[in-house]
């Protein structure tokens, strides 16, 4: 399903091969206009136009609204597949380098058949560009310098984008004739917040359909490689896809070898050789005691991951766990941590309503995450000072209050509502509601949102003071970052572990891929502390309640246990719980 964001994306796109084809300003502004605005929205484009509201936002006409619609509705537009056949795409990511605008990108693809980056670099290094009009030597040095710097700038694709990209190539290649399993392995299946390319299994007898199915995709970019059972190609979005077709009888190896992380790897293929095997992809192999595979001698292939872990002497290891990180020991020691998951969620602590800036009404909301299982939500909206959240006043956070309490009746036997604040932490330390307001609340959360670049001392200040408060349940995405885009504040998160520590404050792992904040490793280390954690949606819109999954892999990729996760108790438990710390 497209997100706002990636309606922008598409606009902003369309503005710049507009601009390359050399249309008329006008048309290529309107464009980029209504991408920036659909950017900047504080509502999902999907409710507004359920509304009809489309023609009432900033910049956004008939014929624009037209396009939204269609591509809300079926996840393409017309318009930019005819206009994609006339301007390669790749044109698009050549504009993005510095000092290279959309006349010489046309300039470079015109004269020399230049359509992606690499395209360009390498007719820059072979000395190419400076003949072409008003170029010259310093300025194809300078375009070689500012790919370089594109190159550092760029790289990792958020998990939130690669994660659903890879499941829908996934699906395509399974729906290939002979196709009979398939897998997701690499850093999506680790879980890593971001992904350097996706890497995906198909076990088939027959490659070549599968292979020929990838490279014809509609959003491949470029074919960086087609074999008879290996290919890469290129997306439209930049992102890497490695496709490798493999026979069942060796799924279990070739699972775990693409899966990695290649730390875990070695580990794995040094106990094979104390067992006398050398272990790839394929099988294990005897090995003499020089470690030279005897040839002729019968190797054992692993249809299954277990299978490749049984011949090690270990029990099987999730993948979310495999980074070399104690998890071969644990495994040793049958020690290995029950992962939670997405099933021993019971509650959801955070998440917002048209009370400030979400989609939905409480009721709405209430009624969203009854559909998917929850037994307990609070209704968490902005507080005061949050201006661009619409955060509510005394007055209007206690009117919220009746309005939760009703809805909590007439949702009586189906889920409880309760009703709590995500309060800022102002940036001059004090915390945005009095505590005779807090005490009011069934749950407070407490979150850094504005000033996020103060000094070490002073942001980190502003948390602790938030940990003192014993009506502070929840620190809400504690780091503030935001993937790709902003770095986690300068926080001193050892001072505020222990201050955590101390007071019992719950820590969030928030489930939106755009934070996953705590990471695993703080996740792992808050556990270990005894510090308690909440998995929350976040979620401003009902869909966003389903990326709590991308919590779930987070938290298993941190160690975490159910019983560390306030939100999968009984809500009896979590009552007592938020009750004991001085409601
Ligand atoms: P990424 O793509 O940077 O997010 O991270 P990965 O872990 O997906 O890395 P990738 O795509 O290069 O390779 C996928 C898996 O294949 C990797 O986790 C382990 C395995 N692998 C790849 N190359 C090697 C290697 O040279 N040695 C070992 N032991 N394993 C490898
Ligand atoms: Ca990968
Ligand atoms: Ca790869
Ligand atoms: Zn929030």
């Amino acid at each position: 399903m497209l997100t706002n964001r990636d309606i922008a994306d598409r606009f902003e796109k369309i503005a710049v091969m507009l601009e390359i084809k050399g249309e008329i300003i006008h048309r290529v502004l309107s464009y980029r206009r209504a991408g920036e605005s659909i950017r900047e929205l504080p509502r999902d484009l999907r409710a507004i136009a359920a509304e009809g509201g489309l023609t009432d936002l900033p910049n956004i006409g008939d014929t624009l609204a037209a396009k939204i619609t269609e591509l809300l509705e079926t996840g393409k537009l017309e318009f930019y597949e005819r206009l994609s056949a006339e301007i390669p795409p790749g044109l698009v990511d050549i504009v993005a380098i510095n000092g290279v605008g959309p006349k010489k990108a046309r300039l470079f693809w015109k004269e020399l058949g230049i359509v992606t980056i690499e395209g360009l670099e390498a007719a820059a290094r072979a000395g190419k560009l400076r003949d072409l009009e008003k170029m010259g030597e310093k300025s194809e040095k300078k375009i070689i310098e500012a790919i370089e710097a594109l190159s550092r700038r760029t790289g990792r694709t958020p998990l939130g984008k690669a994660l659903p990209a890879a499941q829908a190539i996934l699906q395509r290649l399974l729906a290939v004739p002979g196709a009979l399993e398939g897998a997701i392995g690499g850093s999506i299946r680790r879980g890593r917040p971001t992904i350097g390319d996706v890497d995906i299994l198909i076990a088939s007898d027959h490659a070549a359909p599968i292979m020929d199915a990838l490279v014809s995709m509609e959003n491949v970019a470029r074919v960086l490689g087609h074999g008879p059972t290996k290919s890469s190609v290129e997306l439209l979005s930049g992102l890497q896809v490695d496709v490798r077709v493999l026979e069942k009888a060796r799924w279990g190896t070739a699972l775990c070898y693409f899966t990695g992380s290649q730390a875990h790897n070695v580990r794995l293929r040094n106990l094979a050789l104390k067992r006398g095997f050398s272990l790839n992809e394929h099988a294990f192999s005897p090995v003499d005691e020089n470690g030279s595979i005897v040839e002729d001698a019968p190797k054992t292939l692993c249809a299954t991951e277990e299978e490749v872990y049984a011949l090690l002497g270990l029990p099987f290891i999730p993948p979310e766990l495999r980074e070399d990180a104690g998890e071969i020991e644990a495994a040793q020691a049958s020690k290995l941590p029950a992962l939670i998951t997405m099933n021993d969620l019971r509650g959801d602590l955070h998440m917002h309503t048209t009370w400030s800036d979400g989609t939905l009404s409480v009721r709405e909301m209430a009624e969203a995450a009854y559909a998917r299982g929850r037994e307990y939500i609070v209704i968490t909206d902005h507080s005061r000072s949050l201006g661009i959240g619409n955060g509510l006043s005394i007055e209007r956070l206690l009117e919220q209050q009746e309005e939760v309490r009703r809805v909590d009746a007439e949702m009586k036997g189906r889920i409880r509502v309760f009703h709590g604040t995500e309060m800022d932490m102002n940036a001059d330390g004090s915390l945005d509601y009095p505590d005779e307001v807090l005490e009011k609340l069934d749950f407070v959360v407490a979150s850094l949102h504005v000033s996020l670049r103060q000094d070490r001392t002073t942001i980190t200040r502003r948390v602790l003071n938030a940990l003192q408060n014993p009506h502070v349940d929840l620190i809400g995405h504690p780091t503030a970052q935001y993937i790709p885009d902003r770095e986690p504040a300068d926080l001193d998160m050892d001072a505020i572990f222990e201050a955590a520590k101390v007071s019992g404050t719950a820590l969030e792992i928030n489930s939106n891929p755009r934070r996953l904040d705590l990471e695993a490793p703080y996740a792992r280390r808050a556990v270990e502390m005894g510090i308690p954690i909440a998995i929350d949606s976040d979620a401003h819109a009902p869909e966003q309640m389903d990326l709590l999954p991308y919590g779930i892999l987070t938290a298993r990729r941190g160690w975490v246990e159910a019983r560390s996760v306030i939100n999968t108790w009984p809500v009896e438990q979590f009552m007592a719980w938020t009750r004991a710390r001085g409601r």
